[in-house]
């Protein structure tokens, strides 16, 4: 039956120096997306540092495009193993099911993560169950698998890569021309992350420099129902829970106390960031009036009554650094209604879901 296979490409090296390749993308894609996750759902020992400024959007970056540069990689390597599928007997022996039992699962939950990735950032939410969840667990799948994988294949593979062709099959030409289209697929869209590229990304669903006040904007006003809310002249912010006094501020108080400037990005977990320079009150500035112990963490709290971004908890390390505002302006403007007007949460190293905007509670635990 192989022998109807007639490329030779669908070979051991092939299969190794893609395999190999592989093998660092995902984990590297498993490392940054467990930073991803426990940024959002930290376990209760995690205190995430603020600091470095752009952590969080380097990591996301390589998360996303990393891991759709390695779309390439996995389709040249199911394309070179895939006459093994049709192999005969099909089992041999117990070991021999085990083995191939795991294949089976290390292709599926590999296909699994990367369609189902491509398509939230994509937002064609074809599935009907919650992407976070199921694409954080099946990581532990595909990385568990793998790892069982590469300790029953690393002898092989080693000797293979390590012994020198026989044969000349034009595995150097069809492995780099793998190589490009995942570099190609990676500078088409970077310019989501790295503004200079922006005109490049042609594959990003988002882009610096669209979007009002050059920013781009995930859910508006509208879509969240807070158009009223928001421009209402009695929207007050107020300061609540554990505090000594509580506080109540409308916009033209927020616009007297002391404005600072800072240069952070927005940084969506869908992969794209952009660099804004953003002004307004210190959060720590707004929390001393209202008398807040040093150790509390803040739960800020939009308009927005129903979705899951409506709020956000702030930790020390966060709400007492003096880059993180209140955001009343950006670009220098007040701060557009979609961007979250009156009042949004800008923060350094933090994901895009938590920088609440429409702001109108901070409550304190
Ligand atoms: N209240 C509220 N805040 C929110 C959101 C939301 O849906 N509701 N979306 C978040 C997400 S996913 C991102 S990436 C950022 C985007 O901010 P921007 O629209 O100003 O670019 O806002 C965050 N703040
Ligand atoms: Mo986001």
């Amino acid at each position: 039956m192989q022998g109807r296979f007639t490329s030779r490409l669908h070979d051991e090296r092939v299969a190794s120096w893609l395999g190999i390749a592989l093998g660092v993308s995902i984990l590297v894609s498993f490392a940054t997306g467990l930073v991803s996750h426990f940024m959002q759902q930290p376990a209760g020992w995690m205190q995430w540092p603020s600091r470095p400024v752009n952590l969080y959007r380097v990591t996301q970056g390589v998360h996303v495009i990393g891991g759709v540069a390695t779309v390439p990689l996995l389709l040249a390597k199911l394309w070179t193993v895939y006459p093994r599928l049709w192999q005969w007997p099909a089992v041999r022996s117990v070991l021999h099911a085990a083995q191939r039992l795991l294949v089976f699962v290390l292709v599926a939950a590999a296909l699994f993560q990367f369609v189902t990735g491509v398509l939230n950032i994509a937002y064609w939410y074809a599935f009907r169950f919650f992407f976070t969840t199921a694409h954080y667990w099946t990581a532990y799948i595909l990385v568990g698998a793998l790892l069982i994988h590469v300790s029953d294949q690393w002898a092989k593979a080693r000797r293979t890569v390590m012994t020198r062709p026989q044969d000349a099959v034009g595995r150097r030409g069809f492995l780099l021309t793998v190589a490009a289209a995942s570099g190609a697929v990676a500078l088409t869209t970077a310019g989501e992350a790295v503004t200079p590229l922006a005109r490049l990304a042609v594959l990003a669903p988002r882009r610096p420099g669209t979007g009002p006040q050059d920013v781009p904007v995930n859910k508006s006003a509208a879509a969240t129902g807070v158009t009223a809310t928001a421009r209402d002249p009695a929207w007050r912010l107020t300061v609540t829970g554990r505090v000594s006094r509580e506080v109540t501020l409308s916009l033209a108080d927020l616009h007297a106390l002391p404005q600072h400037t800072a240069r952070l990005p927005i940084s969506c977990v869908e992969g794209w960031s952009v660099e804004a320079a953003w002004r307004g009150v210190r959060l720590r500035d707004v929390l001393r009036l209202a008398g807040v112990a040093g150790d509390a963490t803040v739960r800020v709290e939009s308009l927005e009554r129903y979705g899951l971004y409506r709020s956000s908890e702030v930790d020390p390390p966060h709400w007492r650094d003096p880059l993180t505002l209140l955001a009343l302006g950006m670009n220098g403007a007040p701060l557009a209604l979609d961007h979250g007007y009156p009042c949004r949460l800008i923060a350094p190293n933090r994901p895009g879901v938590m920088q609440t905007k429409w702001v109108h509670r901070l409550v304190v635990a």
